[in-house]
């Protein structure tokens, strides 16, 4: 185990504190404030800090802003599967290495088939995003507009879209161990079993944390955040907004 010695300036240099981003550093794919951005870069001062979402880097720079790989000491976009620290890329695995092209086509032209088939209000474009840890799959399509994915929201709440699909595939394709993952409005994401948010544990072991704080707001089972927020290494945080967040900080880190 290589000592911490890249951090020895932070008060507590073995402690490293990692945020979700939706929810949880800034309201649902919108932007963070610049309130969360001081008390970020106020918290970096005393320990290690990263992020873990299940969106892929280029829509959190969107959230964090373009300097996000300054910003953070820990950059885990895809749960993990894409990852820096301190700017440096982290080796990583990929979906399609894990699944192989001949049954990714399967299960890409089943969803494809399946929303085709879908009756619903409003059909955009980019029903399934290729990423490199997981495929993203959306009813309504990746570039509805904001308004348009509040709406699917509701709709897809009061009638369980979303879980149905996610029924029909695990029923579809039992022989793949797969994991399905409700974390955002509009869609839900695909990924190897064990490639939830735990996955950006296996890069901070080399780094001997010893202790290694979570926050997120998608803790309940089932939810993206649950299996990190419950993992026994990690000290787990709920929260329900940005605020929230902030509150609890101050309480931990005066
Ligand atoms: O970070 C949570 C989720 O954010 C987005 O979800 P949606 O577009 O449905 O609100 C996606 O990037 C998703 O992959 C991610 O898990």
């Amino acid at each position: 185990m290589s000592p911490i010695t890249d951090f020895s300036g932070r008060k507590y240099a073995d402690t490293i504190v990692l945020f979700d981003v939706d929810g949880t550093l800034t309201p649902a794919r919108q932007t963070i404030s610049q309130e969360m951005r001081q008390v970020l870069a106020d918290l970096r001062k005393k320990v290690v800090i990263g992020f873990v979402g299940g969106s892929d880097l280029s829509k959190q720079e969107e959230q964090l802003g373009s300097a996000v790989l300054g910003d953070f000491d820990f950059c885990f976009a895809e749960n993990g599967l894409t990852a820096y620290r301190l700017g440096e890329q982290l080796a990583s695995q990929s979906f399609i290495e894990w699944i192989g092209e001949e049954e990714y086509s399967k299960l890409v032209n089943f969803i494809l088939r399946y929303i085709a088939d879908m009756d619903l209000p409003k059909k955009r474009g980019t029903f399934v995003e290729f990423r490199n840890g997981m495929v993203n799959v959306s009813p309504i399509g990746r570039n509805c507009t904001r308004e348009e994915r509040n709406e699917f929201e509701k709709f897809d709440l009061e009638r369980g879209l979303r879980q149905k699909f996610v029924q029909d595939l695990k029923a579809a394709f039992p022989h793949l161990a797969l994991t399905y993952s409700i974390g955002g409005q509009i869609s839900f994401d695909v990924f190897p079993t064990g490639w939830d948010k735990t996955y950006c544990l296996r890069h901070l072991e080399q780094h001997g944390f010893k202790t290694i704080h979570f926050f997120g707001d998608k803790t309940f089972k089932g939810g993206n955040d649950y299996e990190i927020y419950t993992h026994p290494e990690v000290t787990g945080h709920a929260v329900k907004t940005p605020e929230d967040t902030m509150r609890l900080l101050a309480e931990l880190f005066p």
